[in-house]
């Protein structure tokens, strides 16, 4: 079977050791200068998997001086052929490829997601990434431009320089990439921190990068922490651009911090309250698969999770009642055994904050149709949650839960959910669910979402192969907050623009 195409659920590896626990700069593994380590816990059971170098503002600028110096100009990242780097990417592809399940299952031990989700859904998407962006490296350039005058005029699409890259715990690995595979196929540099939840599938990455012979300084990953590690990036006097991947409070610390250093580019990826529409006339039963997965796929951890459920008037009560019961038809357990299907939250803080807005749903008078509680006697878990008759106003309907928590709302009429689905000020995505295609380009043009799914009537596929598709989707065309963060776009993100004047004797046309 080749790679990612492969349907065959392989088997987790039976307590993988942790080989990578340092922080890696200049292609080699550093103690953190301040001598501190931070624990790394299983969400699973509490326990702890091993402890990691934590970096800190002098790591940071170890970090930045090695990727610097990397990206001088005659260096071998810079004098490389571009197509070059193009195959670096491919041979980190296949470099995943061949750990796929050594990957996948650091990332359910690390984070708590499941073993199968991850293996297909990560891991394909991380492949797919590295393979997309290593074909775009001789793809970048210039144009020439006829100037008035004997002037030979052209343009260079040149990389930015050095990239801060910080990221989140839901996503660790396709964070990882999404980040740097843009930067790296662009011929920028790199320093990234994973999030201190999760730094395991990153530290391996860096020692695949290594392998696969990226030149020392091109990419550097430092596990730390976000007030420390994190803040230092984003205040650095020598970090030419900051990608951040995380909640809407430190992105906007993120942004001042690159207002008060040196106006570094910023690209951001926050937060969604994404709705998922749902008209009467949709395919009932695949509507309310798709809703459900839409909501509760990686323990509702998504950016994307369709958290605004709003569901046409006629058929309302049923749509509650059949997603009630897929709700509760949900195995929740060890993220590493084939037939669970929802493993535990990230950590405490995260799984506090959850039961905080589920309270908040019951105070505020949402209907709590079945779960709202913790589950088992270790880890995370929370039952999966639905809430109906919830009403705009109520902080379930407005703020991110991030968690196993869906809120259906009713609607009557297509004006009133367009502007319903507006009124939030996230704007990710959203999800249209009808049989009437003129319909949907309508609502689609009307919403106010940077990536917009319409599923179409008939089932094209099981809800797994929704979500391949919708991760594919994502990788060409996901927009959050202001900024256009994969596919093409992203290779704007990381490259200047530079007009070239040359004097020449004489102009022909
Ligand atoms: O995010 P943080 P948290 C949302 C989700 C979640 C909430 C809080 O609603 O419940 O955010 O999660 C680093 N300077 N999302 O607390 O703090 C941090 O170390 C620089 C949505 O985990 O934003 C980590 O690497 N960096 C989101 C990263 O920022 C700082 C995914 C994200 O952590 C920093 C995750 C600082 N001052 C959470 N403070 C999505 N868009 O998918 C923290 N960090």
């Amino acid at each position: 079977e080749d790679g990612w195409r492969t349907n065959v659920v392989p088997s987790p590896i039976a307590d993988p050791p942790i080989v990578y626990t340092k922080l890696f700069i200049d292609n080699a593994w550093h103690e953190s200068c301040r001598g501190r380590k931070s624990p790394v816990y299983n969400p699973t059971t509490g326990e702890l998997l091993c402890e990691v170098e934590e970096a800190d503002s002098e790591d940071v600028d170890k970090a930045v001086r090695s990727a610097r110096t990397a990206f001088q100009t005659g260096s071998p990242w810079r004098s490389m052929d571009a197509s070059d780097r193009g195959r670096l990417l491919n041979r980190l592809a296949d470099l995943v490829e061949r750990d796929r399940i050594l990957l996948a299952t650091l990332e359910t031990l690390d984070s708590g997601k499941v073993f199968i989700m991850a293996y297909f859904v990560d891991l394909m998407a991380t492949i797919k990434t590295l393979r997309y962006y290593g074909g775009w490296a001789d793809k970048i350039h210039g144009k020439t431009i006829p100037v008035d005058g004997d002037y030979f005029t052209y343009t260079r699409h040149e990389p930015v320089g050095v990239c801060g890259q910080i990221i989140p715990w839901n996503f660790p690995l396709m964070m990882f990439v999404w980040k740097i595979a843009p930067a790296l196929c662009c011929g920028n540099t790199v320093v990234i921190k994973p999030a201190e939840q999760t730094p395991l599938s990153a530290l391996h990455m860096a020692a695949l990068i290594k392998e696969a012979g990226f030149p020392p300084g091109v990419v550097n990953v430092l596990p730390g922490y976000g007030q420390t590690a994190g803040s230092a990036i984003s205040h650095h006097m020598d970090i030419d651009k900051v990608a951040f991947t995380g909640s809407t409070d430190i992105g906007k610390l993120i942004q001042k911090a690159a207002g008060e250093s040196n106006l570094k580019r910023v690209t951001l990826e926050l937060g969604g309250k994404n709705p998922n529409i749902v008209f009467a006339d949709c395919d009932l039963e695949y509507a309310v698969e798709q809703a459900h997965s839409g909501l509760f796929f990686n323990q509702g951890q998504c950016c994307l999770a369709g958290s605004r459920v709003f569901v046409e008037e006629p058929i309302y009560e049923e749509f509650v009642r059949r997603s009630v019961k897929m709700a509760k038809s949900k195995v929740l357990g060890n993220p590493l055994l084939p037939e669970v299907d929802q493993g535990p939250q990230i950590d405490q803080k995260h799984f506090d904050k959850i039961m905080d807005l589920i309270a908040s749903g019951k105070r505020e008078g949402a209907t709590l149709e079945c779960g709202g509680s913790a589950w088992g006697q270790q880890g995370c878990f929370i039952q999966p949650t639905v809430f109906s008759n919830v009403t705009d106003d109520m902080r379930i309907a407005k703020e991110e839960i991030f968690g196993p928590v869906q809120q259906i709302m009713s609607f009557q009429s297509v004006e009133e959910v367009i502007q319903r689905a507006n009124a939030t000020p996230y704007g990710l995505a959203a999800g249209i669910f009808t049989k009437d295609f003129n319909k949907a380009l309508m609502v689609s043009s009307a919403l106010q979402a940077g990536t917009i799914w319409y599923v179409p009537p008939s089932k094209c596929g099981n809800v797994h192969t929704f979500y391949n598709k919708a991760l594919q989707t994502m990788l060409l065309s996901s927009k959050s907050g202001s900024i256009v963060t994969t596919g093409e776009y992203a290779l704007q993100e990381y490259t200047e623009v530079k007009a070239v004047t040359v004097k020449i004797s004489q102009k022909n046309s």
